[in-house]
């Protein structure tokens, strides 16, 4: 028997706020705003807490030739100073892909220095204060080698090229020369940065051998296999904690050698450790966005439809770790193309390893073709919206697949419709408002969606509440509010009567929380652990001589707001924690996950601890993506040349949405954070030593509320089941993607000046 509480329409306010749809507020939002939420670093009433605080290179590249830690060793309250060479010795990990590692120790602090800020050495002392004032005593000397500190230091020829990125079809070059326009552009980013709320941090704490770690993270059972890896300890032996994370943006998925470095301490002392990055040393950590440049080249006959696109493209990367930034992700599937050609390189740079920074790939990767497109559409004088729907891909152009949904057409429409699109004067320079210089421009985004499986533990307890559990997490997209109304729906209770447990590796494991995928997959898990649970109550209330309905001998009942009736209304009406009383149940668990059936226990932990069984967005027979349309106004003031954001509208494809209000304000926060790349986001280093110079919130500027106008978001979504048990599509990410492009299309109309560089300065604009 199956017993199906969930609908697949679309619910708004009021009485459906509360099922999959509704516009649920945060669940979680008392317990922030009251304090009662506590994060990873505030498990302070630990016994025996010591402090551990890191000492970074101060040069780029060379090598360690001392460390005198005579004077810190001295200094009051020091526990503990550790070196390369007396930190214990560790295994080396697995990648995301759980690639067996190569058989040598790991040291999470470093001898041999590739980049500026990367740990040498670390105290541990009785307090915080004593801690830093401790490492300000530690003396190294180096013997420092030429370093090159980003791309404009690297020679011609220099990358490595990264074949698994080429893609092609057609003959590009070919097609290019013959076609009768013709433009070339180079495209840069720069090296950005998530810097979230809450800088990276940890507890560690050992007894005997199992490790307990209370750390923010969006992937707790991959850190949790990290940590076992490198202590050769059994994965069940390592506990993560991350019930709330005060944002991550891509930085807080693996474990990093800070981690190791206060799990060493911890193990070392026989005390729990606590360590906390510094605001500067969040800048080196963990890798921001990698700086980007490409060309993009598009041959076009004269009404502005494409023949042929040649598109080359380089990212940084870290002397001795790989990060790509895949720049062909929206060249070649936006736009239709019979010839196309996308190569990429890496560079290696002294940087930390470049890392995921909210949709990694597509949101540069649009910020080149999306540009390209519309210096195209002034070449041929066609309107910039025009000649995007000119060349509208009725497929996925590379996999040659139908798209699973594609609402871009009616995000084009409806954004256009509301942004008042058709009233643009096409001439740069001719919108003007007194000294400012208005321009209107348009970008398209997109953002695949990424599938995997999850599993969640759902429990109908003696009081008629419902409990889930899953070690998936809520960094403020939203997952808490999500299950809670997927338990309630299913189950048939209010959301109030669902409490959401996340954050705790001991409960059913979840993959990693990164390329928006998490709403999709743990969705489905409620949905399939709810639905037993459901059964399981209504075999039990029609089956058990206990239960009052009994004599009834019906084959299923309605269970809807904590209550249980039969479907034509003529029994009786009990509330879910009568019914387990009167059949002695204190209560009744489910546990339900997506995998295949048949799953082995391999593969599940392999699931859940790697990303190497994340389903391809083509797999199948269909390509399955997000899509949005973003319009913008900008102001520029003529004499200052400062450019100012004045109005946004944009309309986004998630398929369905499980909470529009929690979907809308993950949108605006993605667009405003577009808004900060577009204008103010740049990590400058210094050319000396290769140190970031703005590595704190004052000097690395993101956008205030002063920045930010009124934001306009419209769904033009439709349930897509290709994507998702639920049918909703990703929406982390996908907002992000096209704002830039869509700024600086908007300050060429304004200005007639085409900035390339992001971000879009004064100076640039002269
Ligand atoms: N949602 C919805 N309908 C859908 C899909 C999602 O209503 N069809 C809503 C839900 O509220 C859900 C949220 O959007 O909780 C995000 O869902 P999803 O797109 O699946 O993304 P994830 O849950 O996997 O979150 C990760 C994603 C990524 S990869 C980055 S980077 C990012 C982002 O989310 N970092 C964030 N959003 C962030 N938001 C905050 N506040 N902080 C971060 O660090
Ligand atoms: Mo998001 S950058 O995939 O964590």
């Amino acid at each position: 028997m199956t017993v199906h509480n969930i609908r697949h329409g679309d619910a708004s306010d009021g009485a459906f706020a509360e099922a999959v749809g509704g516009r649920l507020s945060r669940v979680d939002g008392p317990a922030k705003i009251t304090g009662a939420a506590k994060y990873a670093i505030e498990q302070q009433q630990l016994e025996g807490l010591a402090y551990a605080v890191l000492v970074g290179s101060t040069i780029a590249s060379g090598k360690v030739l001392a460390i005198d830690t005579k004077a810190a060793e001295a200094a009051p309250g020091v526990l503990q100073v550790l070196t390369p060479d007396t930190i214990i010795s560790l295994r080396t990990a697995a990648d995301w892909f759980g690639t067996p590692p190569p058989d040598k120790p790991y040291c999470p602090l470093a001898r041999d220095i590739t980049f500026s800020g990367q740990h040498v050495a670390a105290i541990v002392a009785e307090t915080f204060e004593q801690a830093v004032a401790a490492a300000a005593l530690v003396k190294v000397s180096y013997d420092e080698t030429s370093s090159i500190v980003d791309l404009s230091d690297a020679k011609a020829g220099d990358g490595i090229p990264i074949d698994a990125m080429t893609k092609e079809w057609g003959d590009a070059q070919g097609a290019f020369a013959s076609a009768p326009v013709r433009i070339c552009a180079a495209y840069n980013t720069p090296r950005e940065y998530q810097a979230p709320m809450e800088p990276h941090g940890l507890i560690a704490r050992w007894e005997g051998d199992r490790l307990t770690v209370w750390e923010p993270s969006q992937w707790l059972d991959g850190m949790a296999r990290t940590y076992a890896e490198w202590f050769g300890v059994p994965f069940e032996n390592v506990r993560l904690v991350s019930p709330y994370i005060g944002g991550g943006f891509g930085s807080k998925a693996l474990a990093l050698s800070h981690g190791a470095v206060a799990a060493c301490a911890a193990k070392m002392l026989s005390r729990p450790v606590r360590l906390v990055m510094t605001r500067p040393q969040t800048f080196t950590g963990y890798g921001g966005r990698a700086a980007t440049r490409q060309t993009v080249t598009i041959g076009a006959d004269a009404d502005g439809k494409f023949q042929s696109i040649v598109h080359r493209g380089v990212n940084e990367t870290s002397i001795d770790g790989m990060w790509v930034e895949p720049l062909g992700s929206v060249t070649s599937i936006m736009y239709a193309t019979p010839n196309f050609s996308s190569k990429q390189n890496v560079v290696r740079v002294n940087s930390v390893v470049p890392g995921a920074m909210r949709a990694p790939g597509e949101n540069p990767s649009a910020f080149g073709i999306e540009c390209a497109i519309d210096e195209l559409a002034h070449e041929v004088g066609i309107d910039p919206l025009e000649i995007r729907l000119r060349n509208y891909a009725e497929q996925d152009p590379h996999a040659k697949k139908a798209w699973s949904t594609r609402q871009l057409r009616e995000a084009f429409a409806v954004g256009a419709e509301r942004f008042g699109w058709a009233r643009r004067s096409p001439e740069p320079r001719s919108m003007r408002d007194g000294k400012q210089l208005i321009g209107w421009g348009v970008a398209a985004g997109t953002y695949p969606v990424r599938r995997a499986y999850g599993e969640a533990m759902v429990r109908i307890l003696a009081d008629g509440t419902v409990e889930v559990e899953s070690s998936s997490i809520d960094m403020g997209q939203g997952t808490y509010t999500i299950l809670a109304q997927t338990a309630a729906e299913t189950v048939g209770v209010r959301a109030d009567d669902v409490v959401v447990k996340l954050g705790d590796s001991r409960f059913p494991r979840a993959g990693v929380t990164g390329g928006s995928r998490l709403a999709g997959v743990m969705t489905g898990a409620v949905y399939k652990a709810a639905s037993s649970a459901l059964d399981q109550l209504v075999g039990l209330a029609i089956s058990d001589p206990r239960s009052p309905f009994h004599a009834l001998q019906a084959n299923t009942l309605v269970v809807a707001n904590g209550r249980i009736t039969s479907p034509r209304g003529d029994g009786p009406d009990v509330s879910i924690a009568e019914l387990l009383k009167s059949v002695g149940r204190d209560h009744i668990e489910a546990t339900g996950d997506t995998m295949p059936e048949n799953s082995t226990p391999e593969e599940r932990y392999k699931n859940y601890t790697t990303i190497a069984m994340a389903l391809p967005h083509t797999e199948g027979d269909y390509s399955r993506h997000s899509w949005c349309a973003h319009f913008i106004e900008v102001r520029v003031d003529e004499d200052f040349g400062t450019v100012r954001v004045s109005r946004v509208v944009s309309a986004l494809d998630s398929g369905r949405l499980y909470n529009p209000k929690l979907a809308e304000s993950q949108w605006k926060g993605g667009i405003i954070m577009g808004i900060g790349q577009a204008l103010l986001e740049e990590g400058i280093v210094d050319r000396r030593h290769g140190r970031i110079v703005n590595d704190n919130l004052a000097d690395y500027l993101v956008p205030t509320n002063a920045d930010i106008p009124d934001i306009e978001v419209i769904s033009v979504g439709i349930p897509d089941l290709h994507s998702s048990v639920l049918g909703g599509k990703g929406v982390g990410e996908l907002a992000i993607v096209g704002v830039a492009p869509a700024i600086a299309n908007a300050v060429f109309h304004a200005t007639g000046k085409r900035v390339r560089d992001l971000p879009i300065t004064l100076e640039k604009l002269i």
